[in-house]
């Protein structure tokens, strides 16, 4: 099969957030599709340095760079170093992101703000020192990763949805400006993954784990796996006239108001 259209060879990919779970997951989709990553976290440079040997050892090319995707100026200094040591960078994904799951009326005020820099204000930080480059060489991929909470509300994840909703926004202002210098700017929207951040929703006999599966047409949680075809779509030459779009990720939960937990 000719898939040259999905071809990444010789394509430099900074994924945010991409030691573990999901970034983990769309780094790896890129990686085998010839991509070189750039892998970021900001925890500990050994989560870093395990998560590169793990992509070698998949037989993926990857450099290990750890900043605060929310520090501006961190942001600015780790940009200058990728480009100066392994090259300018053709795709972007922010994906770097944080979880409060906290009722409204009795969160604080700074855990609300944190989840906000982090989850929104961050993607523009990334992107606005990462595009500067894309505008020079007139092409890049911007991928924002956004949430079944950039269209649905749901108990105690009132400032992920405020981030996420806006995300979706970012990601369509970001295509008004920016797609004209052939940069395409998306967005993926997962649904209900099995990863370390729903860990405590998935355990067994949590009401929440029956409810997605019951809520999910496809009547299960996702594999992060299920998530490469999505990103490889929308760093390739296969999306080239895409842009500004959220491509959900979701297994159906977009697509039905549910169903009652006996059918
Ligand atoms: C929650 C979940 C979600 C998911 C995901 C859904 O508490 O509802 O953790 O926020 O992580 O973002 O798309
Ligand atoms: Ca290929």
């Amino acid at each position: 099969m000719d898939n040259s259209l999905f071809d990444l060879t010789g394509k430099i990919a900074l994924v945010t957030g991409s030691t573990h779970g999901l970034g983990m997951a769309m780094a790896k989709g890129l990686g085998n599709a010839g991509a070189t990553l750039i892998v970021n976290g900001n925890s500990s440079q050994q989560k870093i340095d395990d998560a590169v040997k793990y992509y070698e050892s998949e037989g993926i090319k990857a450099f290990g760079y750890k900043f605060n995707v929310a520090d501006e100026a961190e942001v600015i200094e780790a940009v200058q170093k990728i480009q100066s040591e392994v090259g300018a960078i053709d795709i972007l994904i922010n994906n770097a992101g944080i979880i409060k799951r906290t009722p409204l009326e009795e969160m604080e005020v700074a855990d609300f703000k944190q989840v906000i820099d982090i989850d929104l204000v961050s993607p523009f930080i990334v992107s606005k020192h990462v595009v500067k480059s894309m505008i020079a060489r007139k092409k890049g991929k911007i991928i924002n990763i956004c949430s079944m909470m950039s269209e649905l509300g749901r108990n105690t994840v009132g400032a992920y949805a405020a981030a996420k909703g806006g995300l979706k926004m970012l990601t369509q202002n970001m295509a008004t400006e920016w797609a004209k210098h052939n940069i395409q700017i998306n967005g993926i929207g997962p649904g209900y993954f099995a990863t370390s951040q729903t860990a405590p929703i998935r355990v067994d006999g949590h009401p929440f784990n029956d409810f997605i599966i019951n809520r999910t047409p496809a009547a299960k949680w996702g594999d992060p796996d299920d998530l490469g075809g999505a990103a490889v779509f929308l760093a390739s030459k296969a999306s080239n006239f895409v842009n500004g779009h959220i491509l959900y990720v979701d297994g159906g939960i977009l697509a039905t108001i549910g169903k009652p937990s006996n059918e």
